[in-house]
């Protein structure tokens, strides 16, 4: 299978994260990125198609935020990484805020998304790693694997969060039903909700969102994912959530699987981007599915039975040491 990573993307390199009060490795580190690289081959090095896809998704004031914000954060004399100490939650509305640390706060949903010096550069090239599959989807390949990082589906049109800063599926999405290839069907399977990607879509009913996740009950990001959010306005009935309790083995995950599957079907679906996070693994450091490393190939089989052109938007897994090895085993369930 054709696939992208560009090296540019390492840049992208938090020293730490917040997790339960204190500090601790930052999970979605780098190497995530080389352990997949090498386990697939070579990966073709992106193409660069500029801003407006990206612009078509994020709002204006989050990406000149977050495009300045690591410099910001330095220029007022601050050490490392870039990280908010407060949010407006119920007062949440446009103002235009100078200081640092009110905007840090505005534009993120939890303290453990750091903006360091090469953030941007990484989340821009990452971006335009998904948009350079897309492409060669829309250029007639079957199947194509963009090897994102950071991620994206849990950043909104005008927030980061969950290690994500850029929507590289809502991105590619977007850039398909522009292209009129389209009605363009968004699926994520990573183990949580992709409550940016909702977010950016629920209220369209021109691109179905459709998500397999831990029960925001007991998981990250909590606020989102519920069966009930179905959609919104013109999009009323164009979002499924279908929520799973920890320890989620396979039989139980693919009958989930064929429910999403059958309604991205009957809607009418002609293009597929797939939020592929490998964090569902047994053996996720952060996570509490029961899926092993051979049920991967199993899952993209079934996924590429639904006979769709599918841009595969990398989003998380964070056991390092197999990360490779269950992506790989992942992409070989789909045809070339
Ligand atoms: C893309 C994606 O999978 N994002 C997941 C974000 C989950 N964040 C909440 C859990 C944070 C766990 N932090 C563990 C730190 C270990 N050093
Ligand atoms: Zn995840």
């Amino acid at each position: 299978m054709i696939s992208f990573f560009d090296e540019r993307q390492l840049r992208h390199a938090p020293l730490r994260e917040l997790h339960n009060g204190a500090w601790t490795p930052y999970a979605e580190c780098a190497d995530r990125a080389r352990n997949i690289r090498d386990a697939i081959g070579t990966p073709a090095p992106a193409r660069d198609f500029g801003m407006a896809p990206i612009e078509a998704v994020h709002d204006a004031d989050y990406l000149a935020f977050l495009k300045g914000a690591h410099a910001a954060w330095r220029a007022a004399l601050r050490e490392d990484d870039a990280i908010a100490y407060t949010w407006p939650v119920v007062r949440r509305r446009k103002l235009s805020l100078e200081r640092i640390d009110a905007r840090l706060g505005q534009y993120s949903f939890d303290a453990s998304t750091p903006i360091a010096e090469g953030t941007w550069d990484g989340a821009y090239w990452s971006a335009q790693t998904a948009l350079t599959a897309l492409d060669a989807v829309l250029a007639g390949a079957r199947t194509a694997f963009a090897l994102c990082r950071p991620p994206g589906h849990h950043a909104g049109a005008d927030y980061l969060g969950g290690y994500c800063y850029l929507n590289n599926a809502a991105i590619a999405a977007q850039h398909a039903h522009a292209a009129g290839a389209g009605p363009v069907a968004i699926l994520d399977v990573d183990y949580h909700h992709g409550n940016g990607t909702q977010d950016i879509f629920e209220a369209r009913g021109d691109i179905f969102f459709a998500s397999i996740h831990a029960d925001p009950v007991t998981d990250y990001p909590f606020y989102w994912g519920h069966a009930d959010e179905t959609g919104s306005g013109d999009g009323a009935g164009t979002t499924l959530n279908i929520p799973m309790p920890r320890g989620t083995r396979i039989d139980a995950y693919l009958a989930a699987l064929d429910t999403a599957l059958a309604r991205i079907n009957d809607w009418g679906a002609r293009l597929l981007v797939l939020s592929f996070g490998a964090d569902t693994f047994s053996g996720d450091p952060i996570s509490h599915f029961a899926i092993e490393t051979e049920d991967f190939a199993t899952i993209g089989a079934r996924i590429a039975a639904l006979g769709l052109p599918t841009a595969i938007i990398m989003e998380g897994g964070y056991a390092v040491g197999d990360l490779g090895g269950n992506v790989a085993r992942f992409l070989s369930g789909f045809p070339d």
